[in-house]
């Protein structure tokens, strides 16, 4: 059982990152039991949910000419387009449907605003814009952040980094997750993992009970 300062933090195990979906993650589904495994080992889980406007400015189909995963220039930064995805209210946008949710303290919805988008469950892709996040795990006094679900180098790896800025542990537990993986994302997520001091486990590791992350006893 991990203690009264850690969060389980599952980000957008939603249908349409599944295969299937329109924006799928292969084998994204497969993290499901791997997360409703590690659930009872937390008292503290939030959500996230990939929730956007029907002409969110992310979706490729908004700009003539431009196709899924082109990037393009937004006044933040440069943005990479996605395929029409977690649409409000759309069977894409809901939970993947054997997700345990009844435990959760909170969803944290995020990408509503349709001319920024937001990878990371804590600030939005404009780095100035909060979710909320934020706030409720100071409220909480959480101090120790695990990260699931989808996509490993998208959503789960920014929100990773932030939780580092917010001055969190963070810890992803690695096959509870599944990339995207466009060419050289993940290997960009793990640089950013490294230089934010984002640690990495595995599901095995976090379920034994014992010590993830620094500080681990070796041998
Ligand atoms: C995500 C791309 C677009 C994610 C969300 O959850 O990783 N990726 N929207
Ligand atoms: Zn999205």
């Amino acid at each position: 059982m991990m203690g009264p300062h850690d969060l389980l933090l599952v980000v957008d195990v939603q249908n349409d990152f599944c295969p299937g979906g329109n924006l799928p993650v292969a084998d994204g589904d497969q993290v499901v039991p791997v997360i409703n495994r590690l659930l009872p080992q937390f008292r503290n889980v939030v959500l996230t949910q990939d929730w956007h406007p029907l002409d969110h400015a992310s979706f490729a189909s908004m700009h003539p000419g431009k196709s899924p995963y082109d990037t393009i220039g937004m006044p933040y930064g440069e943005q990479t387009l996605w395929p029409d995805h977690c649409i409000q209210g759309s069977d894409g946008a809901a939970f993947h449907p054997d997700l345990e949710t009844d435990g959760a303290l909170a969803v944290i919805r995020k990408g509503m605003n349709a001319s920024v988008d937001s990878y990371s469950a804590f600030t939005e892709n404009d780095r100035s814009t909060p979710t909320g996040l934020g706030g409720l795990l100071g409220a909480l006094h959480i101090q120790r952040v695990f990260l699931v679900g989808l996509a490993f180098d998208f959503c789960v790896g920014w929100s990773a980094t932030d939780a580092r800025a917010h001055g969190y542990e963070a810890i992803v537990i690695e096959d509870a997750t599944r990339p995207v993986d466009l060419p050289g994302t993940v290997d960009a997520a793990r640089e950013a993992f490294r230089d934010a001091g984002v640690a990495v486990t595995v599901s095995r590791e976090v379920r034994g009970g014992g010590a993830v992350g620094k500080g681990r006893p070796s041998g």
